[in-house]
């Protein structure tokens, strides 16, 4: 049976890649060269410096580790300049509903973001309180798809991984969910996402109902 779900952020919950974008985009323009949205693409779900490193080969740059750090955080300032503006209308459509129908179901609501900004951010959508347990960036050692994020969320909340759904809207954080031995479902597109157990364009009309239907969990 489901006794926990666990929602990645970016792309599940909120839409914060425009910010990264801006965010990057002007670090890319002040080394000199273009970063388009299509490049934006590629740093979904994955690390901060992680990113970084993405994007300074797109500009075919090279940096001492140092001086990586310090345009990581120079990145990160501008981020938050837009984070903190954030209010609950940014929340995607039908997410909220859709936790308090877990909360309801009795079902364990964990977050397992690559962010080492998801708390602010959840502040800001006014949701920390509808998380029993938040793994983020600051929690993590191991990027996705190493599973460690959802293994470290399924712990926190006392409950067996093959009891667990993830949320998610990067492959690699499918791949993780997987890695994890717990059911995926994959917010977007059937062609990008297909390898998941499902895979839902959104929350909107999304029920509790629904996905215990779609998913082979004996029932109880
Ligand atoms: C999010 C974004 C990524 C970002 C990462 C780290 O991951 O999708 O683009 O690079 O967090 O964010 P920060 O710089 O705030 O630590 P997720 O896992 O929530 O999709
Ligand atoms: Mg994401």
């Amino acid at each position: 049976m489901i006794e926990a779900c666990l929602f990645d952020l970016d792309g599940v919950v909120v839409d914060t890649a425009k910010y990264h974008f801006i965010a990057w985009k002007a670090l890319a323009e002040e080394l000199g060269f273009e970063f388009t949205l299509e490049d934006n693409e590629r740093l979904k779900g994955v690390s901060r410096m992680q990113s970084l490193d993405i994007l300074l080969e797109i500009g075919g740059l090279q940096f001492s580790e140092p001086e990586k750090l310090a345009m990581a955080e120079k990145k990160n300032t501008l981020y938050v300049c837009y984070i903190e503006k954030m209010t609950p209308e940014e929340t995607l459509p039908g997410v909220e509903k859709f936790l308090q129908e877990l909360r309801n179901a009795g079902i364990g609501i964990a977050l397992g973001s690559a962010s080492k900004n998801a708390p602010m951010i959840l502040e800001r959508i006014q949701l920390s309180g509808m998380f029993d347990a938040i793994v983020d960036g600051n929690s993590i050692s191991e990027a996705k798809p190493n599973p460690e994020v959802f293994l470290k969320g399924a712990e926190k909340l006392g409950v067996l991984p093959e009891n667990c759904v993830v949320f998610e809207d990067a492959i690699a954080g499918i791949e993780a969910a997987q890695n994890a031995n717990m059911y995926s479902v994959g917010i977007g597109d059937q062609e990008t996402l297909g390898f998941a157990d499902l895979v839902i364009p959104g929350f909107e009309g999304f029920t509790v109902e629904k996905l215990k239907a779609c998913l082979p969990f004996p029932q109880k």
